[in-house]
């Protein structure tokens, strides 16, 4: 019998050597992250028409369910190679989920601070699991982002959030697989915004592959933060962001200036999505078959938002990043469905209840 095809994925940092920051091979810490799946959505012709291709970059699937892992895996390498034995975050949940288990995969500390009762519990029990010390605060992402920053000042730990360079150099990577999944890069590429990270980390993957001849054109970043905390649309800080899609639950993100720059260099747009949107976009998704987390949602939410405004072609390109997996977030998907029904253990009232 011959053997299928199949190999053991490297992780980002071993399979993109030569597009980041050259990292000691014995100093790499990996769940080997990356290689996620670009989906292609089905069931969205009723709302979309067949003129459109939209494919879904799956990111739920990374090792602890998150695109952080791309930059968790670059940053701590890095810390660890630099003798580094701790780590810090502030998080809305899933950096603090990915800092947990890399930090403990390479044998350091890991200490996260995050907004207390504001974070989804599959994210926090993640945190709690690996280990890392978990510290509630009572405030926001961003007054836990400026203590994390005091802290790693004064302290002998290495802040991780996306202010570390090397976690967006890491994120960039899942331009790049998108890019040879396609074989050419998508006319628009939506994703939701709350630190202001991600797009311009895919913003630099997709120069930096048409740079190198290996994409002829680059997309436009369509980034999407949510209505009630959705500080770049609205030109201030928030002080107090609010939304279901606790991930992006952010007043003053880290990388405005650089979000900007990806969405006016792009010719994109930066723009907002109402809880109702991205609930309505959290279902569709899963009629496809792909449970992601609200906050994901929004990417898509985009598409329907922009769709309306009637600015696609027949035949564009459009990938949405699904940022993280939906059991992240149990209780917001129990809250969006149908309640099961409950039944005693007879087969006459079974088949009563499931229509037959
Ligand atoms: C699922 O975990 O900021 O715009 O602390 O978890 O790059 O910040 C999470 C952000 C989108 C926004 N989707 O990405 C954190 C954190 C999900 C997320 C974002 C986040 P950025």
């Amino acid at each position: 019998m011959q053997a299928i095809k199949t190999r053991n994925w490297n992780g980002i940092v071993r399979e993109f050597q030569e597009f980041l920051p050259k990292v000691k091979d014995d100093s790499i810490v990996t769940l080997r992250e990356g290689n996620t799946p670009l989906i292609e959505a089905l069931n969205m012709g009723a709302l979309f028409g067949n003129g459109l291709k939209i494919f879904l970059k799956y990111e739920g699937l990374n090792p602890t369910g998150s695109f952080k892992d791309r930059g968790m895996t670059m940053a701590v390498s890095k810390a660890n190679e630099d003798g580094s034995h701790a780590i810090i975050c502030a998080s809305t949940g899933n950096t603090s989920a990915a800092a947990a288990a890399y930090a403990v995969r390479g044998g350091l500390r890991a200490y996260v601070l995050i907004p207390e009762g504001k974070i989804a519990l599959g994210k926090l029990s993640q945190a709690m699991m690996h280990g890392a010390k978990v510290v509630q605060v009572q405030g926001n992402f961003d007054e836990a982002l400026t203590i994390v920053k005091e802290v790693s000042k004064a302290y002998p730990v290495t802040l991780v959030n996306s202010i570390n360079p090397y976690r967006l150099e890491g994120q960039k990577t899942a331009a790049f697989e998108i890019c040879n999944q396609l074989g050419f890069a998508p006319r628009y590429h939506f994703l939701p915004v709350g630190n202001a990270g991600n797009i311009t980390a895919y913003w630099r993957g997709y120069k930096e592959f048409k740079e190198k001849g290996i994409i002829e054109n680059l997309p436009k970043m369509m980034g999407f933060e949510a209505e009630g905390a959705a500080p770049i649309v609205k030109g201030h800080p928030i002080k107090n962001p609010e939304t279901v899609a606790s991930a992006i639950r952010i007043g003053n993100p880290s990388s405005w200036e650089a979000a900007v720059k990806a969405r006016d260099e792009s010719g994109g747009v930066i723009d907002m999505v109402s809880d109702d949107e991205i609930i309505y976009a959290y279902k569709l998704l899963a009629k496809e078959g792909v449970f992601c987390e609200p906050a994901s949602a929004a990417s898509l939410a985009g598409v329907i938002k922009m769709h309306k405004r009637d600015i696609f072609k027949n035949g564009d390109t459009i990938v949405c990043t699904l940022t993280g997996h939906g059991l992240k977030d149990p209780d917001t998907a129990i809250k969006s469905s149908d309640k099961p029904i409950t039944v005693p253990p007879e087969l006459d009232k079974v088949v009563k209840v499931l229509g037959f």
